[in-house]
């Protein structure tokens, strides 16, 4: 008896096209991991913009984002898409928004990058093009490594994390980029967090009445990098805002900050005990502990409460 696998089943003429309507900035059917952050940021992304009817471009450099993209002539993007290097991406993005301004056309420009072009290879671009106040938004989808070339480990990438590069784990702390945007005086930076969704929008929302230079850092959970489990991707970032490991703010014009939510008192040992890629490190919690207590303490001085 020959072992032979049964015919696959003949596709259906009809039904294989996936309904996609103006919201769906992210199309069904891309290749991304099962439970990545960054593709539920898109997806929320894209539901604001169709609310609000604005057209936008993304500006993409090399990161998960620009593969997701998918080979020419399919695309799993709903928008105009521009490729770039990494150094180059906040440069294509002001050419593109000054152009616009100077057609009087309407639709954002944004730049969708990863850690890796934002806190380390873009960063010059990135700084450049903020200090002109370029009229464009700007979103970072962190998810704290180097993902699409096998988990290096970024700038971004927490203390203790073990990566490619980290095998013992990573001796820095994680640059705190947020700052470093304010420090530009944009009108507008933010953080977002899948596992807040409201929140999310709402700034989104905010940012699109706003001109001039718009930061976000979007933190972008990575099962894959992350040794997690996928179905658990929104329950960590839940439990990184709650434990205040990663704060939710605003600030305005580099100076005014507001705290959005405010921490629980969750225990960080909550978020870092399901992730793979802490364990064995021999962390110590109460200097983690005291290191987010110190930053809290600050933000909220920054917010003057
Ligand atoms: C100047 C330069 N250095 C290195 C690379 C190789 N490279 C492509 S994507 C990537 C990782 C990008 O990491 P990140 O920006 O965090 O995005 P992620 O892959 O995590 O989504 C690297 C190192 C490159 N394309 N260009
Ligand atoms: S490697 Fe991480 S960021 Fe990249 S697609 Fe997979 S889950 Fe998303
Ligand atoms: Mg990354």
């Amino acid at each position: 008896m020959t072992a032979t696998a049964p015919p696959a089943e003949p596709l259906p003429e009809e039904g294989l096209e996936i309904p996609c309507t103006e919201e769906c900035l992210l199309r069904a059917g891309n290749t991304n991991c099962g439970g990545c952050g960054m593709s539920v940021g898109l997806t929320l992304l894209g539901r604001v913009l169709a609310e609000a009817g604005e057209r936008c471009t993304l500006v993409i450099p090399a990161c998960c984002g620009i593969v997701t993209a998918g080979g020419y002539p399919t695309t799993a993007y709903n928008v105009p898409v521009v490729a770039s290097t990494f150094a180059s991406a906040p440069a294509f993005a002001s050419g593109i928004a000054t152009v616009r301004d100077l057609n009087g056309e309407s639709g954002q420009v944004i730049c969708w990058a990863g850690d890796g072009g934002t806190y380390d290879i873009g960063i010059a671009t990135l700084s450049a093009a903020a200090e002109r106040n370029e009229n464009l938004i700007y979103i970072c989808y962190d998810n704290e490594i180097y993902g699409n070339t096998g988990g290096q480990r970024s700038s971004a990438t927490p203390a203790s994390a073990r990566t490619t590069t980290t095998p013992r784990g990573k001796h820095e702390t994680k640059k705190q980029i947020i700052e470093i945007l304010a420090a530009h005086r944009i009108p507008y930076a933010a953080t977002l967090s899948i596992a807040h969704p409201d929140d999310f929008q709402e700034k989104i929302r905010k940012a699109l009445d706003i001109s001039g230079f718009r930061f976000f850092l979007l933190h972008a959970p990575c099962p894959t990098g992350w040794k997690t489990e996928p179905a658990e991707s929104i329950e960590l970032v839940s439990l990184a805002v709650r434990s205040g490991v990663f704060p939710l703010i605003e600030v305005f014009d580099g100076v005014d900050y507001r705290i959005n939510v405010e921490p629980d008192g969750t225990d960080p040992e909550k978020y870092l005990e399901k992730q793979r890629r802490f364990w064995g490190m021999g962390i110590d919690l109460d200097a983690v502990r005291s290191t987010i207590a110190r930053r809290n303490r600050r933000l909220k001085k920054l917010a003057g409460l």
